[in-house]
C-alpha cells in the first residue's frame, strides 16, 4: 500500500474477546487475519477503548438499569454496556497476539467520564474530536482500510466519520466481528454502503499494487 493509505485497527482488546467484559463472538478470530494484512501497510493506526471505571456507558453506573438497555443522555441515546475496557486493566489491553510493531499511533477513546466514543474520529456528543482526522491529513493520508471490533459499533461509526471527513474508506469484512443486537449489523452495513464505504474481504489487500 502506498504512503497515502493507512490501516486503522479498531479496539482489538481483551474486553471484546470471548471472556472479556463485552465479549464479541469470534472476536479473537480477527487477530490472525490482521497479522496477515498489516505488513502490507506502511501506515498503521490502532484505537483502544479506554474507559474510567465509572464511565457513563456502563450499566452499573445507572441504578436499576441493565446492560443493552438504552438511555437518554444530554447528547442523545446511549446503549448501556457491561463494564469493559477499564483504563489500566487487562480487559483494556490490546491483544498480545497482534503483530503490529510498525504501528505509529494509538488513539484512546471513551476516556471522558460522561461521553462515550465509538468513533475513532468524533466522540458521541458529535462535537469532541479525537484529533485523528487532523493527524491523518497532516501525514497526507487520504485512504483508510478498517478492521477490528465491533463491526456494527466502533468500526461502523469510525468508517462513517472517516467518510464525512473526506477519506476513501474500505472495511475488511473478515477482519471484523460484530456484536449484532436487534439488527445492528445489517443496519451498520446499510449505513456504510449509503455513505460510500467499500466492503471487501482481506484477499483484496494483496491485490493492491497501486504506487
Ligand atoms: C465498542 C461498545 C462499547 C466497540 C466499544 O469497540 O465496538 N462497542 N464500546
Ligand atoms: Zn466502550
Amino acid at each position: 500500500m502506498n504512503d497515502a493509505t493507512a490501516l486503522l485497527i479498531v479496539d482489538v482488546q481483551y474486553g471484546f474477546m470471548p471472556g472479556g467484559g463485552l465479549p464479541v463472538a469470534g472476536g479473537d478470530a480477527v487477530v490472525p487475519v490482521i497479522n496477515r494484512i498489516a505488513p502490507r501497510f506502511a501506515n498503521v493506526v490502532l484505537t483502544q477503548d479506554w474507559h474510567p471505571r465509572d464511565h457513563v456507558s456502563f450499566a452499573a453506573r445507572h441504578p436499576a438499569r441493565q446492560p443493552f438497555e438504552t438511555i437518554a443522555l444530554p447528547y442523545g441515546e446511549q446503549v448501556l454496556w457491561p463494564t469493559h475496557c477499564v483504563q489500566g486493566t487487562r480487559d483494556a489491553a490490546l491483544h498480545d497476539g497482534l503483530q503490529v510493531d510498525h504501528a505509529q499511533l494509538i488513539i484512546r477513546k471513551g476516556f471522558r467520564r460522561d461521553i462515550d466514543s465509538y468513533s475513532a474520529f468524533v466522540e458521541a456528543d458529535r462535537r469532541t474530536t479525537t484529533g485523528l482526522a487532523a493527524w491523518l491529513h497532516a501525514r497526507g493520508i487520504t485512504r483508510l482500510w478498517l478492521c477490528g471490533l465491533a463491526t456494527d459499533f466502533c468500526v461502523a461509526w469510525s468508517a462513517l466519520d472517516a467518510r464525512a471527513a473526506g477519506f476513501e474508506v474500505t472495511v475488511i469484512e473478515d477482519a471484523c466481528r460484530a456484536i449484532d443486537r436487534d439488527g445492528s449489523l445489517a443496519r451498520a452495513w446499510a449505513d456504510m454502503a449509503a455513505a460510500g464505504v467499500r466492503r471487501v474481504f482481506s484477499e483484496r489487500v494483496f491485490e493492491q499494487n497501486r504506487p
